[in-house]
């Protein structure tokens, strides 16, 4: 199943890599058809080539768009060569035995905002058509359209006397179908973008395989991670300091942690654990709120993900090295918080350059059996406009601006999402339980032992507000509140029931205010 390569056709965009790999085949003594730029590259290292025009004897014509496509080319890439040996004689059509080629970067120019006329031309019609080509014919071809899979070409190259196995000639076809039908992907949702067509997307997200992990969520499942290619700052993008390779646990965590932290326009750190906060507070800078964020709940935040919507300062960072974390994410660190970070060595340490916008729209996939789910990112956002107050007492200034610190908390929070806050701080967070008022009470209880563990003598949540994902629909959640001593409390409203709700902020002098926007998280 060894495929000997004489003559190989190379037409690429990304040029990374190309002298060297000509060099090689040349010291085979391989052929070397290509293309414009690529030949003009080949050719200043010295590399003997010749350029596709010459082999065709058509020219390269309409500003490039046609100059690949010619049946010399096609048919030297698809002919078989038992069968159609008579049809390549008689047409004088040589083998072509190995393709080259990277695309046009038509998602680099839109995501650089090139104008349409600029992204319509670079949308690679040549390229694609001789990968998938050569794909095809893998009984004779070898296909590469990465500049890191030229190695393992090299290799084979090397130790089969200039030859490729089936096997690697299969896998590149594979990851040929891959890039094409990505690469197709990313043209059709620009489009669909510049048709300003909104929901739901003719086409689903598609991603490009980034790293293979250790494993998933357990030991003993297989998992990878996928970029989609959308410039949003976050792990996908972040560049790693230090630390061991992420998991897939770190990757999802610290996800989490990001979108929460960038809710906020003041200095602000979330704790993460299981991708919920452990705790979350804004202050006059990072190192305040990390420390508020870390008394909420010090027992969970042990081996805790942490992330800042601020460069990470050393005063910082020395608080943040005194705990075992897994992950701290931040959009930079200046030099001091790097040294610090740096002499806890397993510390994975992600900067990201900036924060996302929240408001910005997204998609989001989840994986059903036999399906997926698709919707839009929540990117709802409550602002003081938008509030309606509904009981007797309005809230004070510190309680508004707490409730709406507490909601953003609650809308990153899995449903069903209870959590308390003080002076810009959770104080309590209640996640995950079926009922809204199992949330609330262990909240409540979460935060009385974090007191007792400070040596304080009453409950963090004594005095706090407490925001609540959807509403209530019935009393005893607020009443499990009330108990537990705030005196404010947020909600979307809208149960059958709000008027007792209502009744019971009422009774007990509590200030409520609603949303009408709900941030259920499953
Ligand atoms: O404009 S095209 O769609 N028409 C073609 O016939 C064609 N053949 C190769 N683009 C075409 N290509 C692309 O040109 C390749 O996919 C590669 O990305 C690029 C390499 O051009 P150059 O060698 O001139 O830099």
């Amino acid at each position: 199943d060894l495929v000997r390569i004489t003559r190989a056709l190379i037409s690429v965009s990304d040029k990374t890599g190309l002298v060297a790999l000509g060099q090689a085949l040349a010291a085979k003594g391989v052929e070397i058809l290509s293309t414009g730029g690529s030949a003009q590259r080949l050719a200043e290292a010295g590399i003997p080539v010749k350029e596709v025009s010459d082999h065709t004897g058509f020219p390269e014509i309409m500003d490039g768009r046609v100059k690949t496509l010619h049946p010399r080319v096609h048919g030297g890439i698809l002919a078989r060569r038992d069968i159609h040996a008579e049809a390549m004689t008689t047409h004088d059509i040589p083998p072509i035995d190995l393709v080259v080629v990277n695309l046009y970067p038509f998602e680099a120019t839109v995501s650089k905002g090139a104008d349409y006329a600029n992204c319509v031309e670079n949308i690679d019609i040549g390229g694609p058509a001789m990968i998938r080509a050569a794909a095809k014919n893998h009984d004779f071809v070898t296909v590469v359209t990465d500049p890191e899979d030229y190695e393992a070409v090299l290799d084979e190259l090397a130790t089969h006397d200039g030859a490729v196995t089936l096997t690697l000639r299969r896998t590149l076809a594979q990851r040929a179908y891959a890039r094409t039908a990505s690469y197709d992907a990313a043209i059709s949702s620009w489009l669909a973008g510049q048709l300003g067509e909104t929901f739901p997307p003719r086409t689903t997200l598609s991603g490009k395989l980034s790293q293979t992990l250790r494993y998933g969520e357990n030991p003993h499942q297989q998992a990878a991670f996928y970029v989609t290619g959308e410039q949003r700052p976050g792990v996908a993008t972040a560049i790693q300091l230090q630390g061991k390779e992420l998991s897939y646990n770190n990757l999802n965590d610290t996800d989490a942690a990001f979108e929460l932290v960038a809710e906020f326009e003041r200095p602000a750190v979330a704790i993460i654990k299981h991708a919920n906060p452990c705790g979350v507070a804004e202050g006059a800078n990072l190192l305040e709120a990390y420390k508020q964020a870390l008394l909420c709940d010090p027992v969970s935040a042990f081996g805790g993900i942490i992330a800042v919507n601020r460069p990470l300062d050393a005063a910082t960072a020395e608080e943040i090295a005194k705990l075992f974390a897994e992950v701290v994410i931040a959009p930079d660190a200046d030099d001091a918080a790097r040294a610090l970070l740096a002499t806890k060595k397993n510390l994975r340490v992600l900067l990201t350059k900036d924060v996302p916008n929240p408001a910005e729209p997204g998609m989001m996939v989840k994986q059903l059996s036999g399906g997926f789910l698709l919707q839009n990112r929540d990117n709802g956002r409550i602002t003081l406009d938008d509030l309606k107050v509904v009981t007797k007492r309005a809230p004070t200034e510190q309680e508004l601006a707490d409730l709406l610190f507490a909601f953003r908390v609650a809308k990153h929070v899995k449903s069903n999402a209870i959590v308390y806050a003080k002076n810009g701080a959770t104080v309590g967070v209640g996640a995950g339980q079926m009922s809204r008022v199992d949330s609330a009470r262990i909240a409540a209880i979460k935060s009385a032992e974090a007191a007792k563990a400070a040596g304080l003598s009453e409950p963090l949540t004594k005095g706090s507000v407490v925001a609540s994902d959807a509403f209530f629909p019935f009393a005893d959640g607020l009443l499990a509140a009330a108990e537990a001593g705030v005196t404010a409390v947020i909600q979307p409203g809208g149960s059958i029931r709000d008027n007792d709700v209502i009744a019971a902020a009422d009774e007990k002098g509590l200030a409520m205010v609603l949303t009408g926007m709900r941030h259920f998280r499953h």
